[in-house]
């Protein structure tokens, strides 16, 4: 996969002669260098320059609840997100992680067709193997050695397949006599793509393009993430938030009861757009939000778009990375011990969260976890919903005796996606594995198999291979289908050793507002106060979801006072 990946990216040119924001470190150089020199003023084609300070760094994930992990993560990361493991010395490499806060996802960048994306890209992985922190390695509830996979190269890079490139070191790579453009650790790379066509683009790290699980390098490892290019014109903001990043963007002006007014352009107090996604201070446009989730909208033309989204300028979008030959510490040993316990262990993953069926069969024959009560919990019914394990790929803390104390993350803490009823959805799914062919397969949904065309076929499976890209903007009204079905429909891996390995999630369609408050939480086996929905923005100019109720509420209908039932 590595050559070919490098060749199919091989179509740009150099109109501006060498580089201009390359490093000059060469390769196998450790040495530091300064702040890359910015690209000339103005993009050549006319367009916006879109800037994303990229980091890779050494970082460990896990999974889902039961705590099966990846001890040899390695990320990409807005530079923003990223804070020191030894707070007494500076941000290097081996001394970064994410933040407490963040959770570990692929990194999204979005752009607008005509778009030029410039990746200022810093190598922050430890210098050696042997270098990367053991605070970072093994997470308090692991014992022993675990050895390490990581891979002993240590350069890394952001090439993006498919999408054009102003200059031969954009490409990321050193293959052949090329000038290599690889970051060493420490190092600055400068990488400048046009964004030429709408669609899906796979990210990844070029630095060691073999070797690990299913020869992987450090791609199988998590150094991948995706490009998106939307329609011109558009404007993006982020999906999923947690409650209090609502209230701060929500007025109630006609009360509790009623929808609230949001402001879409609300800031922090250091002027950091709470749910823009790109901030336009100091002259430049840059990317401060890499969520999986997006509001799109704004735009007039789409050159992908099916009739649901084309006319309405909007949607809602919804990141599937697939991967495959997870590197996984299960949560049971004898997921790796018994051979016959192989094909279900956590080996498959969306997003670096798996919901593999063997970890969750496990703890409940153990009377462990969420289900340790559940007396009929027998088969597939309780494996492969949330039924009875909550969320799939959800994330807890824990106490030093093994007790759930919450769901982290609220604003991203499982493997669900977020809609309003009859919100316009394209799905971006891309597969970042580099062995395994999949199939992506959503239940209750359908799109054309060719956008744009409305006498395509409909489809609702998609097979993808490794490095592969597609979109589906999802038909007939989009979230809950012409039937406006709310609940949770399910897409996994058509292949079921995939999907009984982890591959699997949910589109979760809303009917009501969403605001992220405790009173939304869904009831949880092994957490009394529930597990997090997260706040979910509504698309603007779209009617919005009724709110809420539990209970019958007394309210104002012109001068009377009536009850509105539960
Ligand atoms: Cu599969």
């Amino acid at each position: 996969m590595a050559f070919v990946l490098l060749a199919s990216g091989c179509g740009g040119s150099s109109p501006d002669g060498p580089p201009p924001g390359a490093g000059t470190a060469g390769e196998g150089s450790l040495a530091v260098v300064g702040p890359p020199s910015e690209p000339p003023p103005g993009p050549p084609h006319g367009g916006r320059r879109i800037v994303a300070r990229v980091v890779a760094l050494d970082q460990v994930y896990v999974y889902n609840r039961f705590g099966a992990f990846n001890p040899d993560g390695m990320i990409f990361a807005l530079e923003r997100d990223v804070v020191p493991i030894d707070d007494a010395e500076p941000i290097g490499p081996g001394n970064a992680m994410l933040a407490p806060d963040k959770r570990p996802r692929p990194l999204v960048l979005r752009v607008n067709v005509g778009d030029e994306l410039v990746v200022h890209f810093k190598n922050l992985l430890a210098p050696t193997v042997d270098d990367i922190s053991p605070d970072a390695e093994v997470p308090f509830h692991v014992g022993g050695d675990i050895g390490s996979d990581s891979t002993a190269t240590r350069h890394a890079s952001f090439h993006v397949n498919g999408l054009q490139v102003f200059d031969q070191k954009s490409l990321a790579g050193n293959v052949g006599k090329n000038a290599p453009a690889l970051a060493a650790p420490g190092q600055t790379r400068t990488y400048r793509f046009l964004a030429d066509r709408e669609g899906t683009f796979l990210a990844h790290s070029a630095g060691a393009m073999t070797g690990g699980e299913g020869l992987g390098g450090q791609i199988v490892l998590g150094l991948f993430g995706a490009v998106h290019v939307e329609p011109k014109n558009a404007e993006w903001y982020r999906s999923q938030v947690t409650g209090k990043e609502l209230a701060a963007v929500a007025t109630y002006d006609k009360g509790p009861l009623e929808p609230p007014r949001i402001d879409y352009e609300a800031t922090y107090p250091d002027g950091t757009p709470i749910l823009r996604i790109l901030d336009d201070r100091d002259g430049e446009l840059e990317i401060v939000h890499s969520d999986l989730y997006a509001i799109i909208t704004g735009y007039t033309n789409t050159e992908a778009g099916t009739t649901n989204s084309k006319d309405q300028g909007h949607f809602r979008e919804m990141t599937v990375l697939f991967h495959d030959e997870l590197r996984a510490v299960q949560a049971f040993p004898e997921l790796d011990e018994d051979p016959s316990l192989h094909g279900v262990r956590d080996g498959f993953g969306i997003n670096y969260g798996a919901a593999g069926l063997g970890a969750e069969l496990l703890a409940n024959r153990a009377r462990l976890g969420p289900a340790a009560d559940c007396a009929e919990c027998k088969f597939e019914e309780f494996f492969l919903s949330s039924w009875a394990n909550g969320d799939p790929a959800m994330l807890l803390s824990r106490d030093e005796e093994g007790r759930a104390l919450e769901a982290l993350f609220p604003e991203d803490p499982s493997n669900v996606h977020h809609a309003y009823l009859g919100d316009p959805v394209r799905i971006r799914n891309i597969h970042a594995g580099p062995k395994e062919t999949h199939v992506f397969h959503l239940h209750a949904h359908q799109w054309l198999e060719s956008p744009g065309h409305d006498d395509a076929m409909a489809r609702d499976s998609q097979t993808i291979g490794p490095g592969a890209a597609f979109t589906y903007d999802l038909l007939f009204g989009g979230a809950g289908n012409r039937v406006l079905t709310p609940g949770d429909a399910i897409f996994h891996c058509h292949l079921y050793p995939h999907f009984a390995q982890g591959m699997w999630g949910l589109l979760r369609v809303h009917d009501v507002f969403e605001n992220g408050s405790p009173s939304r939480r869904l009831p949880d086996g092994e957490i009394p106060s529930g597990t997090p929905t997260p706040a979910v923005v509504p698309i603007p100019e779209r009617g919005m979801a009724l709110m809420p109720t539990y209970e019958p509420t007394l309210v104002v209908q012109g001068n009377k006072k009536v009850w509105r039932p539960a």
